[in-house]
């Protein structure tokens, strides 16, 4: 009897092997951590396989991609036509969880029963939708890049910048893999999109052949937008004042007016959006501050893992300090990315501390710049910074890469960042 492969044991495949599994069909399961088979092993395993899961995280150029050609589905491809309900889908580079999570804070107070899945935390395979009015997933460009056919009821993108290019073939193959959430989109669906952002609106008037209506949010022009002070409907009804948002930097700006473009034609009524958008209050590790010491505040930023996110946290941080006043902790792994754009913030930036495999590349990337001191663990990292700092700024974690070098998740590095600071902290600060 031929039997189901799933590529990787992380927290895809054990759902994906948990679900097949009930269903009666026989699963083999394959990790590199664990088996790591040779090429004709691995040949001889796929070759007995009826189709082949293939974990997110397992990049492009790994052998299994190319081997199982023809067998491959996606976890995302597998859970899609078992979801009878509305389905949104959400992705962009930067603000997926934080738009996804004032979605659902939105849908569930204008009524609905609705669930986050996906890249956010829970499989998509795994959310029992027998009691649910609307499933709302967040997708990344893996998760995409294997699944044809998403055809999405609301298919939203946030924005595009480079990213990942460690695990895609190139920026091209990035951007497809982002398109692909409106692929097989129908005339009864709406496409989300940021009126800002030139590639996505290239690609969503691509997707607009399909005849689904598209609304769009952002700057000036959007449908959602905002005007002086106010966040603004298509309609023209000023909804919100931008100070009432738990913060109100450029970008918390853009998911909320993201957020309500996707509620709304989900069906969410403007009151449940309102009342989404004043409950919330952030997720950690985004732009999040941590403590506040003698004029210093300490920001952990450790979700941002590639330039442009550090580049927004810099603007957004400066906007309110002024110039030259963020000491910048920043490296880890670099995912392919041009460092060197920072450098058109630098204006912002009083120092740099440089950390984890990318560390010497930061310092020349900054060279004649910004001053970068290069600091071999968090503890001389933040150490240095509130050396640096002096009597009023800000020591800011915002890596601008992933954090695989020295820790198994960017959570564990914010987490890391903030027992650091409180120890930095009780022995004195930087007094
Ligand atoms: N593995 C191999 N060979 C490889 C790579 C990985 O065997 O070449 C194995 C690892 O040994 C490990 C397993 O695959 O046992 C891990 O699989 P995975 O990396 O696909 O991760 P999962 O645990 O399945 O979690 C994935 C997402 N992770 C990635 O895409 C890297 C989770 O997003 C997501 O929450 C989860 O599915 C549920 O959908 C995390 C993430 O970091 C948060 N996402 C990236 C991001 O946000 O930047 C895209």
């Amino acid at each position: 009897m031929s039997y189901v492969m799933v590529f990787g044991a992380g927290v895809t495949g054990q759902a994906v092997t948990s679900v097949l599994s009930a269903e009666g069909l026989e699963v083999m399961m394959i990790d590199d951590a664990v088996l790591s088979p040779e090429m004709e092993e691995l040949e001889s395993f796929i070759e007995g396989a009826s189709q082949v899961v293939v974990s997110p995280g397992v990049p492009l150029s790994h052998p299994v991609h190319k081997l199982a050609a023809g067998k491959l589905i996606s976890e995302i491809g597998l859970a899609r036509p078992r979801i009878k309900i509305p389905f949104v889908a959400v992705t962009g580079t930067n603000g997926k969880t934080t738009v996804v999570t004032l979605v659902t804070r939105m849908l569930m107070e204008s009524g609905m029963r609705v669930q986050a899945a996906g890249n956010i935390g829970t499989p998509l395979i795994s959310v029992d939708t027998s009691s649910l009015d609307v499933v709302v997933a967040e997708l990344s460009s893996f998760q995409l890049a294997t699944t044809p056919g998403l055809a999405p009821d609301v298919g939203a993108w946030l924005n595009f910048q480079p990213d990942h290019l460690d695990w895609h073939r190139d920026i091209n193959d990035y951007r497809l893999s982002k398109a692909r959430i409106w692929q097989g989109i129908g005339d009864k669906s709406v496409i989300v999109a940021n009126a800002h952002d030139q590639v996505v609106m290239s690609e969503a008037r691509k997707a607009q052949h399909s005849g689904a209506r598209m609304v769009t949010w952002g700057g000036g022009n959007g449908m959602w937008r905002r005007v002086g002070d106010m966040l603004v409907s298509p309609e023209g009804d000023e909804l919100i004042a931008v100070d009432s948002l738990y913060r109100s930097m450029p970008h918390d700006v853009d998911n909320a007016l993201a957020a309500m473009a996707i509620a709304t034609s989900t069906g969410a009524s403007i009151e449940g959006c309102m009342k989404g958008l004043l409950q919330f209050h952030g997720l950690p590790h985004r732009v999040e501050s941590i403590a506040d010491c003698n004029g210093v505040e300490y920001i952990d930023d450790s979700k941002s893992t590639t330039p442009s996110s550090t580049a927004v946290a810099i603007a957004g941080i400066g906007d309110t300090y002024g110039q030259g006043k963020i000491v910048l902790i920043a490296g880890g792994r670099n995912k392919g990315l041009d460092i060197g754009m920072l450098r058109d913030y630098a204006r912002f930036l009083k120092a740099m501390v440089s950390i984890g495999e990318a560390a010497s590349e930061i310092k020349s990337a900054m060279s004649g710049i910004c001053p970068v001191t290069i600091a071999e663990s968090m503890q001389d990292a933040v150490n240095v910074a509130t050396d640096l700092v002096g009597d009023y700024g800000v020591v800011l974690l915002s890596p601008a890469c992933s954090s695989y070098d020295w820790y198994q998740s960017y959570a564990e590095r914010g987490d890391d960042f903030r027992a650091c600071v409180m120890e930095t902290i009780r022995n004195g600060g930087h007094l």
